[in-house]
């Protein structure tokens, strides 16, 4: 039985690509962080699995990377633990370069002190950011790097860092160049999953408007389902490689939002420019998209387009398996049925402290 190491495991893409390889066979590890409180919402559903384990680590103390990694030797390490918010960069930028560029690191010597290297294989989680200011359109594994923000800087070195490994030391090392990917676990502030959810509390009554930054963005999203089996793809080859992972199809932000909202039953109408422009209910003639400059970046990537023909025919990888009007209809299903839930819940709640008060219960 193979056994795995996943960094990052309660992220979106860890809690998949567990799914996807306890489904595969393997024992499956996962660094996790103390919290105070207890949140493991998206691997909640694995734990008491039997080939399910979790250990207490942090990409920014290179002890307990030892630590696990001595204990558990895994034949395969999958490096998804990131400060993943571009937004977020800005305001932390230091923290995000100990984590996403010196962690990486972290985990390539730890592999290294403890005599992994000949046997452990390792997939790090790259970037398209590396492309910012974009240089070409679409972008390949040649196009050349620009980054663009705190986070993408720092990603670049985790990049050059696997490279080096690979080349200096024989490891068995892959990048993977991943476009947005996106699903009903994203985190609820990157620009998707804030769209679904907001056309679905809107429909429901719950909330008057969305706010956003940006709307003309560009943007190749893709499935996270679908992503992480490429990641597994990148491991089972002869010879390690850097592969661009993405669907070839780009769209807007303002996109995203009229589809988005056409799902949840409200049909959109753009009016304006910048930070004027506003999305409009045609039923209602209600304004529920504003643009706000607080959304704005100080710089900000607006044209990502991924060609994934390397992942296609070298790794056998269908960049369309779950198509981009599928992607949103599944997302904005979702959280119809979680805001409908929430409300739910959150009568009952009412209702039994009423009903305490009264004294119709005790
Ligand atoms: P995510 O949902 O934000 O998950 C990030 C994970 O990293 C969480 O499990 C988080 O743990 C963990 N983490 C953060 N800081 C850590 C630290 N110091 N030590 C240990 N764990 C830490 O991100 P994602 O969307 O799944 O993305 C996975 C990876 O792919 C990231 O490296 C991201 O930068 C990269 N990536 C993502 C995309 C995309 O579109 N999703 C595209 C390209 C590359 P907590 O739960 O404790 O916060
Ligand atoms: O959803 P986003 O925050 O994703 P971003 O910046 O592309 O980063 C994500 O994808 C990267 C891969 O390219 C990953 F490496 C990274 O870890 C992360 O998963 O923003 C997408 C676009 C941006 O141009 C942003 O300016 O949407 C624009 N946008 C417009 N309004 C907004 C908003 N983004 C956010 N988060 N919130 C807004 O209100």
């Amino acid at each position: 039985m193979k056994k795995a190491l996943i960094t990052g495991i309660t992220g979106q893409d860890g809690s998949f690509l567990a799914e996807f390889l306890l489904h595969k066979g393997y024992d499956v590890h996962g660094i996790i962080r103390r919290s105070s409180v207890d949140y493991r919402e998206r691997i909640a559903h694995l734990e008491g699995h039997e080939r399910f384990h979790l250990h207490y680590g942090d990409l920014g103390d290179s002890m307990s990377i030892m630590q696990v990694l001595s204990l558990v030797r895994p034949d395969e390490i999958y490096n998804l633990a990131a400060q993943s918010h571009v937004q977020v960069s800005f305001d932390a930028p230091e923290y995000t370069a100990n984590v996403d560029a010196t962690g990486t690191l972290r985990i390539l010597e730890s592999v290294r002190l403890c005599g992994l290297a000949d046997s452990c294989r390792i997939y790090h989680a790259s970037t398209s950011e590396l492309y910012g200011r974009v240089e070409a359109v679409p972008q390949d594994e040649q196009t050349p790097f620009h980054p663009y923000s705190p986070y993408a800087v720092a990603k670049l070195y985790g990049f050059w860092i696997v490279k080096e490994y690979r080349d200096a030391y024989g490891m068995f090392c892959c990048n993977g160049i991943l476009f947005n990917h996106e699903s009903e676990r994203r985190g609820e502030t990157f620009v998707t999953r804030k769209i679904t959810l907001a056309a679905a509390r809107i429909k429901q009554g719950k909330q008057e408007k969305l706010l956003l930054g940006n709307l003309d963005s560009l943007r190749d999203w893709g499935y996270a389902k679908d992503y992480v089996e490429c990641m597994w793809l990148m491991l089972q080859q002869e010879q390690p490689d850097d592969y661009v992972v993405a669907t070839g199809e780009q769209h807007s932000v303002r996109e995203f939002c009229q589809l988005a909202f056409h799902e949840a039953g409200i049909e959109l109408r753009f009016e304006g420019e910048g930070v004027h422009e506003k999305g409009i209910d045609v039923a209602t003639g209600k304004v529920v998209i504003e643009v706000s400059p607080d959304f704005y970046r100080p710089t900000d990537v607006v044209n990502l387009l991924g060609n994934p023909e390397k992942a296609r025919t070298k790794l056998g990888w269908n960049p369309q398996k779950t198509p981009f009007a599928e992607l949103v209809r599944l997302m904005v299903k979702h959280d119809m049925g979680k805001v409908a839930a929430d409300d739910a819940a959150a009568r009952v709640k009412v209702n039994l402290e009423e009903y305490l008060e009264k004294g119709i219960v005790k």
